[in-house]
């Protein structure tokens, strides 16, 4: 099978878990959603998201809590995953590094790596910030802090093991060579480059002074978060040479995560996979960050929205749009509840949510509630035939704001069409041909609207197909529901309900 063709695997990070969600953390799950939903249409997609339990940062949540940091994490993650839940995000598992099945595949790894010549003991003096939970050269310091963060660093002696990172440096620069789009965007891409042509150091992979992680069997210490944390897209999904959804779903078609963490998904996860004799994924994409006022909205700046608050104010679904839609996915944009509510009003509430409105409306007053007959051919065909084509690829390369783009031009279009017609015009001269095709041109674009939208609003167009009568199944295949204008039935009955986006108090 072509890699087109194959089935989908798409992942984001998982979460520290060292406190409550923000939107930020929504937000790549949300994204991961809208490509596992779109993939779903048409190949067999795997859906994966989850939380990093383990190291420092969350052992001191959890101790400044009081909690072991067992219990804290228990606590916390069905937070997390109703939160996932109540923005439909359909993952296909949620994978805890603590749980059983993920720590015995990490000790394997270790016994394997060890097993090649791949690690070795060896002695690591230097830095580490608890923060971004990373080993630091003193040259990469700034002013003697995190160059990430800018937090104070602590000094670390320890006898650690080593991965044999620096081995693997020539075969990274070959691969970033061969597929210049495995990384993306491509300031992400030059940025690695750089840093792959600055030289690579071994990683430490243990810990020998600290004891929350996978212990490392015979030898003593825990595994070092990140190695930790990064196995957890192939233990998931069963690492192993006899495993199905393995054989079916790795290497991942795209992972995708925040531009802060694409050292270790672009130099360290690669060299880890291959050491493993597995490939790497085909695309990292790390995109930019939701800003408030300029700075990255993040816990420690206090600068959080709490998308609890924030679904309950809009709608998940308006939530989900706005953040698709606000920006090129892959910058950074700033967020702020006027901006949602000024999309909300003027794109769901104004353009979509009256368009349905209308239609069903008119319907109901001209046609008894039940679709008119389609017109022989209709224009519309010729010029949005294509679009499900055209929108499934935009959404599979990540070009979220270019798919609603043209998926609003057809709500435009069909608004336009109405107001230009007149409907009610039509009827008071008795030209009821016409009034019929005009309509249902309407039921028949909404059809498709509702289809095309499903990915990026699941909840709002499941309500818009039950106004709709419910014509036929809304994930179908895209390419066979767009087969021909016409595929909403006449005589279908619609049931016009509540306003898909009524007024925000
Ligand atoms: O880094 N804008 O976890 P984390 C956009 N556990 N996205 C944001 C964001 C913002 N302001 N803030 C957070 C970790 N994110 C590790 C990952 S993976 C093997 C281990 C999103 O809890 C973004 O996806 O700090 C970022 O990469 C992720 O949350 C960081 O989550």
């Amino acid at each position: 099978m072509s890699s087109v063709e194959r089935a989908y695997y798409v992942t984001t990070p998982i979460y520290y878990i060292n406190g409550n969600p923000h939107v930020g953390h929504v937000y790549t799950t949300i994204v991961a959603d809208a490509l596992a939903r779109t993939a779903r249409t048409f190949r067999p997609a795997f859906f994966l998201t989850g939380t990093d339990e383990h190291g420092q940062k969350v052992a001191n949540a959890a101790a400044a809590a009081g909690m072991s940091p067992q219990v804290w994490t228990d606590e916390l993650v069905p937070r997390w995953q109703e939160l996932f839940k109540l923005y439909h995000c359909s993952y296909d598992d949620f994978i805890r590094t603590t749980q059983a099945r993920h720590v015995e595949k990490v000790q394997r790894v270790f016994e394997q790596l060890h097993a090649r010549g791949d690690v070795y003991l060896g002695k690591y003096e230097g830095w580490y910030c608890v923060h971004e939970e990373t080993f630091w050269l003193e040259s990469k310091l700034v002013d003697g802090r995190c160059p990430t963060c800018g937090r104070e660093v602590q000094w670390i002696s320890e006898d650690d093991w080593f991965f044999r990172l620096s081995a693997y440096r020539e075969r990274l620069i070959e691969h970033y060579q061969r597929n210049p789009t495995w990384v993306q965007p491509r300031s992400v891409y030059n940025e690695m480059m750089a840093l792959l042509r600055d030289g690579l150091e071994d990683l430490s992979i243990s810990r020998a002074t600290f004891d929350w992680g996978v212990p490392i069997p015979r030898h003593g210490g825990v595994i070092y978060v990140w190695l930790d944390a990064l196995l957890n897209y192939i233990t998931a999904i069963g690492w192993s040479e006899d495993d199905a959804l393995f054989n079916t779903y790795w290497p991942a078609s795209t992972q995708l995560i925040g531009k802060d963490i694409a050292r270790f998904h672009a130099i360290i996860w690669p060299a880890i996979l291959w050491a493993l004799g597995e490939a790497a994924p085909d695309l990292i994409f790390a995109h930019g960050w939701i800003t408030v006022e300029g700075q990255k909205m993040s816990k420690s700046v206090g600068n959080v929205a709490d998308p609890f608050a924030l679904a309950q104010r809009f709608g998940a679904d308006s939530v989900r749009y706005f953040l698709l839609r606000e920006a090129a996915f892959g910058s950074d944009f700033s967020y702020s509840e006027e901006k949602i509510s000024a999309r909300y009003t003027s794109d769901l509430a104004n353009d979509l949510g009256n368009l349905l409105q209308r239609t069903l409306a008119m319907v109901q007053r001209y046609f008894g509630g039940t679709i008119p007959a389609a017109p022989a051919e209709s224009d519309l065909e010729h010029r949005f035939g294509g679009l499900a084509v055209k929108v499934r690829a935009e959404l599979l390369e990540l070009r979220f704001r270019d798919a609603l783009e043209s998926i609003w031009d057809l709500v435009a279009t069909l608004n336009r069409r109405i107001d230009e017609r007149k409907p009610w015009v039509l009827q008071k001269e008795g030209r009821r041909d016409e009034l019929g095709s005009l309509l249902y041109d309407c039921c028949e674009g909404l059809r498709r609207l509702a289809i095309l939208l499903h990915p990026v609003m699941p909840e709002r167009t499941a309500e818009m197909w039950r106004q709709l009568g419910k014509p036929g199944l809304i994930d179908e295949d895209w390419s066979t529901s767009f087969a021909g204008w016409g595929r909403i039935a006449a005589g279908t009955r619609v049931s016009p309900g509540s306003s898909l986006f009524p007024k925000i108090a």
